[in-house]
């Protein structure tokens, strides 16, 4: 049977994996609105991303006994100063997400919750990439700079990006 403490802590994760496939969303659509199709193609394949991952946990909690409790999600940001900024927000939230996950983690280690420490070690290696991949887009921006070709460029590169 589930703690309650696990199961509030899961709940508390599953809003933030929601938020944050509304959070790409919404970059999704302040690309669009720039004409930034790759772009906007991108946040929509990681907004997809979020929701699996938001229902790995959904799943998760009933496949051990406990109650999935659906809260509200924040209103995400929806403009921001410079293409940059976009990218350098995703690195800082997938930093926090990897904290919240980490902290989770703890807590389960700390309850002796064998299956969800087990379960939580996918998210684990799914933050290290997703910080890796975040930060290498900081960094090609930065390269990018004023170039508009290095923009264009890097728009189409990154529209290839396909749902897993
Ligand atoms: Fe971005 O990995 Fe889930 O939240």
């Amino acid at each position: 049977m589930i703690l309650k403490k696990i199961q509030d802590a899961l709940n508390t994760q599953l809003n933030a994996e929601f938020y944050s496939s509304y959070f790409y969303l919404s970059m999704s659509t302040y690309f669009e609105s720039k004409d930034l199709q790759g772009f906007a193609r991108w946040f929509r394949v990681q907004a997809n991303e979020e929701y699996e991952h938001a229902m790995k946990i959904f799943d998760y909690i009933y496949q051990i006994g406990g109650e999935v409790k659906l809260m509200q999600i924040d209103g995400p940001k929806t403009d921001w100063e410079s293409f940059l900024e976009v990218f350098q927000d995703t690195f800082e939230h997938e930093q926090k997400i990897t904290k919240s996950i980490n902290e989770l983690l703890d807590l389960a280690i700390i309850e002796k919750d064998h299956a969800t420490v087990n379960f939580l070690q996918w998210f684990v290696s799914e933050q290290v990439e997703e910080e890796a991949t975040s930060q290498q887009n900081v960094k090609k921006m930065e390269m990018i700079g004023d170039s508009k070709s290095g923009l264009f460029m890097l728009d189409r590169e990154l529209g290839s990006r396909v749902n897993q």
